[in-house]
């Protein structure tokens, strides 16, 4: 039997571990990148690592997520960062050149490499045949230091497409459809790997658009071959020399396999509140809309921007309607301003917003209230866009585009327009004034750390008895946006974890910090996917700050995992699902010895002493996530290393 792309690329880059599936696996990492609202604690971490030097090849820093300056904070944090880029030698993104995955795609992915970044979309790079990673900003910050990812080596599964996408269909709507199949969580465990003949109709940036979706189905990554597309899109960024071919072999072997028929696919929406929630657009009748916006690191290419202008182009939007665009690199803006499509854009009355993440995470641009916003983005959870009563629908551009001007939600194919056919440039504009590459000397380099900068909170070594109070109990799929949502109010204090714990489970519950604070800490009760979403380990650390412990629940999404361990807090899967009901807030609650319990076989018995009954759960990690738990998170673990108290 042949071997899966992804399988070989691991394999390449192997250090320890074998690369079967449960297994831990140890690999050498290319590349890094990392964004300012995961990224001021990542160069915390760093500094606290006491390192003189990163071990990657190549590492970047993008300012893309908090871009609005409406007080002293977010320039604070990208005055950090920039500092922390030119001690360590790595390279920074000024405000305002981009999306950092649309960036990476464009300037660094290289095929067949591994790269990690410290946001959940970083598959995008998997567009260009790149194994790319999204994790928590610790893990980054260990992956620069040490130049290794470990992780549970997952399954990989097969997506062959086969025939060609009809008119108006796009990739967006590829990836909307492969949600409606397999769901949030359909991809949990996961690598996807696509294959078959269909692939060479879709461009990189069409890749891109499906890779950086897999990040909605919880898949650990997805990855296209490195074929004639990607050279061609490589050459016309002018770096040919970075290609590599990669592909699986025709006779490979895959734990899963499906088989998706382009041509079947019609325009699709996900609407309100998860992008799961698919049907196709012409199904959906009579939805007036208030707002359109295109970009995202989703969809803000130059071909998706390109087919926008084309379909805008001598037309007007429609009154009720505010149409946002936010370019994904100043690449394509310089472009489009040079071609006029940029003009067309403006002259049907689009608002035309900064190269960056922008209305996606909710940095301005929120609709009105109980307002009807489509957008080309990949997350339609409730309250993301700054309003809590909006409804986001998500859309490909081309729907986007048309539904603007008629002011309803409109499937494109039925709308009697004619279909843009954008042909790519003989070469893309290549500039990087807004890049900032690091210093040969870089001894004199100070960190620069304004007043919003507060130090990240560290947890205690776990002790022996865990006692407390189920302070909430949450339904399944709960995102990370619930634990710690993040808006144009909340941003600004990714670098304060005091100033955020206020705003923890905000859209669940007003009180949870009241909670917490009343009770000493204690414990929170989880359904299936507990933390979907972004990578952000604010929903780790603000609950470390506020004293949880464990959360229990019946399964959990990779990153956010990840992230409980790496803060020390106690990721418990129950044994048997059914348990969840039996659990009540304000519960009282005890793990029995827990240490024991974790050293022997990882299963934790769980009293509920309120109500005097006992329970089991699991830790589903290896040893070393057992031996940083007890430590009391990966800090506490590697600052015992140094003292040598642990092995
Ligand atoms: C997101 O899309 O949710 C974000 C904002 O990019 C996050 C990272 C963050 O919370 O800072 C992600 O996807 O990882
Ligand atoms: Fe930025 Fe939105 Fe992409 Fe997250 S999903 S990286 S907020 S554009």
């Amino acid at each position: 039997m042949g071997k899966a792309l992804a399988r070989k690329i691991i394999e390449t880059n192997r250090i320890t571990g074998a690369v079967e599936p449960g297994a831990e696996v140890t690999v050498k990492v290319n590349q890094t990148l990392t964004q300012d609202s995961t990224g001021t604690m990542v160069y915390l971490q760093l500094e606290a690592m006491n390192i003189h030097e990163i071990k990657t090849d190549l590492s970047v820093a993008y300012i893309d997520h908090n871009t609005l300056q409406a007080g002293f904070e977010n320039a604070d944090d990208h005055a950090f960062i920039k500092s922390a880029a030119a001690k360590y030698g790595i390279i920074y993104s000024k405000p305002g050149n981009g999306i950092c995955h649309q960036l990476h795609l464009e300037r660094f992915g290289k095929p067949g490499g591994i790269l990690l970044g410290s946001d959940s979309h970083t598959p995008t790079g998997g567009g260009l045949g790149m194994l790319a990673i999204g994790a928590g900003g610790l893990d980054v910050a260990v992956a620069m230091a040490n130049g290794t990812y470990t992780f549970r080596m997952p399954k990989i599964m097969n997506i062959e497409l086969v025939g060609k996408l009809k008119p108006w269909a796009a990739a967006k709507d590829v990836a909307l459809y492969i949600l409606k199949l397999l769901t949030v969580k359909g991809g949990v465990g996961y690598i996807i790997e696509y294959t078959g003949e269909g692939l060479k109709s879709l461009s990189v940036t069409d890749r891109a658009t499906i890779t950086n979706m897999g990040a909605e189905l919880g898949a650990t990554t997805s990855i296209f071959p490195s074929d004639s597309v990607v050279l061609d899109f490589l050459k016309k960024q002018g770096r040919e020399e970075d290609y590599v071919s990669f592909t699986a072999d025709a006779d490979a072997e895959y734990d899963k396999k499906i088989r998706i028929d382009l041509s079947k696919i019609k325009p699709m929406v996900a609407k309100p509140h998860s992008p799961d929630n698919v049907e196709a657009v012409q199904d959906i009748k009579g939805i007036k809309v208030d707002q359109v916006a295109i970009g995202s690191c989703t969809n803000s290419s130059y071909t998706d921007l390109m087919k926008t202008a084309a379909i805008l182009k001598g037309k007007r939007v429609h009154p009720d309607v505010s149409l946002v665009i936010a370019p994904g690199s100043s690449n394509i803006l310089k472009m489009m301003a040079e071609n006029g499509a940029m003009a067309d854009l403006i002259a049907a009355g689009a608002r035309i917003i900064e190269a960056a993440c922008g209305p996606c995470i909710g940095m301005g641009q929120a609709p009105t209230s109980g307002g009807i916003s489509v957008r080309t983005f990949n997350r339609n959870f409730k309250g993301r866009c700054g309003t809590d009563s909006a409804g986001v629908y998500v859309v490909s551009p081309e729907t986007a585009a048309v539904s603007a001007i008629t002011g309803y939600l409109t499937s494109p194919d039925t709308s009697g327009f004619e279909q843009p056919d954008i042909e790519l440039p003989e070469s893309f504009a290549v500039h990087d004034n807004y890049f900032i590459f690091p210093q040969a000397d870089r001894s004199n380099v100070e960190l620069v750390m304004g007043p919003n900068i507060k130090p990240f909170p560290v947890n205690k070594p776990l002790t022996a008895t865990v006692k407390g109070k189920l302070l909430l109990k949450v339904a399944d799929n709960i995102t990370t946006d619930d634990i710690m949502p993040s808006n144009a109010k909340l941003l600004p204090f990714r670098s304060n974890i005091p100033e955020l714990s206020k705003y923890c489970f905000g859209t669940i519950v007003s009180d949870f910090k009241e909670r917490a604070d009343k009770n000493g800490g204690g414990f929170i009760l989880g359904g299936e996917n507990y933390g979907q979403g972004s990578s952000r380990e604010h929903a780790a650390l603000v609950p470390l700050y506020l004293g949880i412990k464990a959360i229990l629940a019946k399964s959990f999404a990779r990153i956010h995992k990840d992230n409980l361990i790496n803060s020390g807090i106690l990721p418990l899967v129950l044994a048997d699902s059914n348990d969840y009901e039996k659990f009540d807030e304000n519960d009282e609650i005890e793990l029995l010895n827990v240490i024991e319990a974790l050293k022997s076989e990882g299963t934790v018995r769980v009293k509920n002493i309120s109500k005097d009954f006992e329970i089991t759960c699991r830790l589903e990690g290896s040893e070393s996530d057992i031996e940083l738990l007890i430590a009391g998170g990966y800090l506490n673990y590697m600052e015992a290393i140094r003292k040598g108290r642990c092995s």
